[in-house]
């Protein structure tokens, strides 16, 4: 640690499950993360921030089955691939300082020895595992644990499951992980510990199944081939391998561990709180300082699935609104330790409100007017008055609440916060009235001071929201030229007193206002099109089976025509009537049934192939004589036609063989 550091810290969001593209709710607890990694930057801490990827077991192994490749390029390619996880973290401004895979070499090497040390202590054993599985989940149930016989969590069908296996010891652990529950603050809310404790340990802690032989995507279990780790156990100690327990590719354990905070979803909170501290206490191991269980986003009243089809897409928002607006979205409006309900209007008022309204009205009204009454140049001098100190009070309470509040990780109390500084400063402007101020010579110092309190409360609000929106916080702090050492945790200085002087430059417009409506409708539109996107770009239809003899085929008597005449069917918007002249001297009628891909004029002269043996039908009251011949396909989930069209140089009536 160096001597300036406030000391280390340590932070980590679950690790992903790229079993299908990630969603608003997987972005809402990294952008949480990310928020705090960067609030204790900003502080002077020495963060470690761990984010990455838990890439094993059954689901993944089955999805890779399905789209027919390996386990390994299925994962690769959500993770690695355009717009994967690495992707999108990207795009969202995730400052992690490490990414795990689960599939990385060292991880697996290191995960096989803590199992063997597990075994070797007495705290895993073989023994028969007969239960309820959730594949989905990854999950393993007593009968009891299930809700109407389905999975508690997410509620789908469980499977019956047998088969030798590997326990955990999890029920040795039960007394000291109920008063660790219970008499400490390791886990928070304070909510999720009765849930934990009436739902889980009370009832009756059982050991934990551990490994699987029913499929082998997963870390084998080295001194017992066929088994696999279960795959909770991997993802876990994933937390610590990052740092370089059990293996040689990091070195920062000693410096990093025990973590100060893991933030979890609601649902894996007892993984998190019951089997990793158990499994830690195992290995004699210090424990994380705390857990934290967020709440979950819904959409329109729903939990969000792709089998639902109503996940939100966090690409699509952010080029749609700018990503700093939807990470500032999640966390204003969202308590982190409850649920939410996401819906796009929400977003949408919160841009405007907040962020068009309150904060970019008073960073381009203040620029503007520091433009407009002393050219950008607010120089040393001014006059206060008492009302300037009422509002430099409220800046040092806000600072004050606002750090209180994001060492309890409750960001939308903190945002509200700032927001009290920025509703205060607007107001500040409609008390001193500047534009009154600027018609009297006698009455420009004031306004100067006015100004300089204007750009204070700017620059605070500013270096406060840089852990939530860091690009919009370094375009407001570059509209006031603030100086480098006046941005940081410990520039509190209230600047705006004679001696103080400010500069200003007229900016980008930081968030512009949303038409509600046209938004909507925009985001249905792309929407639409992502989704078509996603269809396969090209689909063919399936090779038959059944075989043809050679003499029935040649049976076909398939011929150039060429087109003499083409026009739509009345009260038809399928049909094409056709004069063909197919060389035998007679006019040659056939219907298709093609008007949606073709106007009749395109076709006039053009040299088709017929079957002309086939019996005459009669369609819409006319004889067809003959079938044209076209290739067909599906493009992005579109039907597309091309008629088969021959060189004009073949003559009508040439046979084709
Ligand atoms: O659970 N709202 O991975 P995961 C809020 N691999 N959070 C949500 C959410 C929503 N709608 N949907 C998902 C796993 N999440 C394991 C973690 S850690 C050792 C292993 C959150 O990709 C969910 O609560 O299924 C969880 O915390 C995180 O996304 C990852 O979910």
């Amino acid at each position: 640690m160096c001597e300036k550091c406030k000391g280390n810290y340590y932070i980590t969001t679950p690790i992903y499950y790229p079993s299908s593209n990630l969603h608003i709710g997987h972005a809402y607890c990294t952008v949480a993360t990310d928020t705090m990694a960067r609030y204790k930057r900003l502080q002077g801490y020495n963060v470690k921030f761990l984010t990455g990827t838990d890439e094993h077991g059954q689901k993944i192994e089955d999805k890779a089955k399905e789209a027919g490749v390996t386990p390994q390029q299925f994962v690769d390619n959500i993770v690695l691939g355009e717009k994967g996880v690495i992707d999108l973290w990207k795009l969202m401004n995730i400052s992690y300082d490490r990414f795990i895979r689960t599939t990385d070499d060292y991880h697996v090497a290191a995960i096989q020895r803590i199992f063997k040390k597990m075994y070797d202590n007495g705290d895993i054993y073989k023994g028969s595992y007969k239960g309820k599985y959730c594949t989905p989940c990854e999950s393993f149930w007593t009968e009891s644990q299930l809700v109407d016989g389905k999975c508690p969590d997410c509620g789908r069908e469980v499977k019956d499951a047998e088969e030798e296996a590997y326990f955990f010891r999890l029920s040795k652990y039960a007394d000291r992980i109920q008063d660790l529950l219970e008499n400490t603050d390791f886990l928070e809310p304070r909510s999720r510990v009765n849930e934990m404790v009436n739902n889980f340990i009370k009832p009756g802690l059982e050991d934990l199944c551990v490994s699987r032989t029913s499929f082998t995507w997963g870390v084998p279990v080295d001194f017992d081939p066929g088994h696999v780790v279960y795959v909770w156990i991997d993802a876990l100690f994933n937390y610590m391998t990052a740092l370089g327990f059990e293996n040689d590719k990091y070195d920062d354990l000693e410096a990093f561990w025990p973590a100060d905070v893991h933030f979890v979803g609601k649902e894996i909170v007892r993984f998190h709180s019951i089997i990793w501290p158990a499994m830690l206490m195992s290995l004699g191991l210090p424990l994380p300082k705390k857990v934290y269980g967020h709440g979950w986003l819904n959409f329109n009243g729903e939990k969000m699935s792709k089998s639902r089809g109503n996940v939100v897409d966090p690409y699509l928002l952010s080029e749609r609104f700018g990503v700093d607006a939807l990470r500032f979205f999640l966390l204003r409006t969202f308590p982190f330790g409850s649920d939410g309900n996401f819906t796009n209007e929400l977003l949408m008022g919160t841009i405007n409100t907040d962020l068009a309204n309150t904060l970019g009205n008073l960073v381009s009204r203040t620029v503007a007017m520091s433009q407009k009454y002393f050219g950008g140049n607010l120089g040393e001098g001014g006059e206060s008055a008492p009302l300037d100190e009422e509002v430099k009070a409220l800046a040092a309470e806000v600072i004050a609440n606002y750090e209180k509040q994001m060492d309890k990780f409750q960001f939308s109390v903190a945002l509200n916060e700032i927001f009290r500084l920025l509703d205060r400063a607007n107001k500040y402007i409609d008390e001193t009235t500047p534009w009154i101020l600027a018609k009297t010579e006698e009455t420009m110092p004031r306004l100067l001071t006015v100004m300089k309190n204007l750009c204070e409360c700017i620059r605070i609000s500013a270096i406060l929201i840089t852990p939530f929106m860091p690009e919009s916080a370094e375009k407001i702090l570059n509209m006031l030229n603030v100086p480098a050492e006046a941005r940081g945790w410990n520039a509190q200085c209230y600047c705006a007193d004679e001696k103080a002087v400010w500069n200003t430059t007229v900016g980008p417009v930081l968030f512009p206002r949303l038409d509600v409506e046209k938004e909507l409708a925009a985001l249905e539109e792309l929407k639409a099109q992502a989704a078509k996107a996603k269809l396969p770009p090209l689909e063919i239809e399936p090779y038959s089976d059944e075989k043809v003899d050679f003499d029935t085929f040649c049976k076909s008597d398939l011929r150039a025509v060429k087109v003499i005449e083409c026009k739509n069917v009345k009260k038809s918007d399928k049909l094409l009537q056709f004069t063909l002249d197919d060389g035998s001297g007679t006019p040659r009628q056939i219907l298709s049934g093609i008007a949606k891909f073709y106007k009749p004029e395109e076709l006039v002269g053009k040299t088709l192939v017929a079957i002309t043996n086939l019996p005459p039908r009669k369609m819409m009251s006319r004889e067809s004589n003959g079938m044209l011949l076209s290739a067909v396909h599906t493009e992005k989930g579109e039907e597309k036609l091309n008629l088969i069209m021959l060189n004009d140089a073949i003559p009508a009536g040439a046979k084709l063989c």
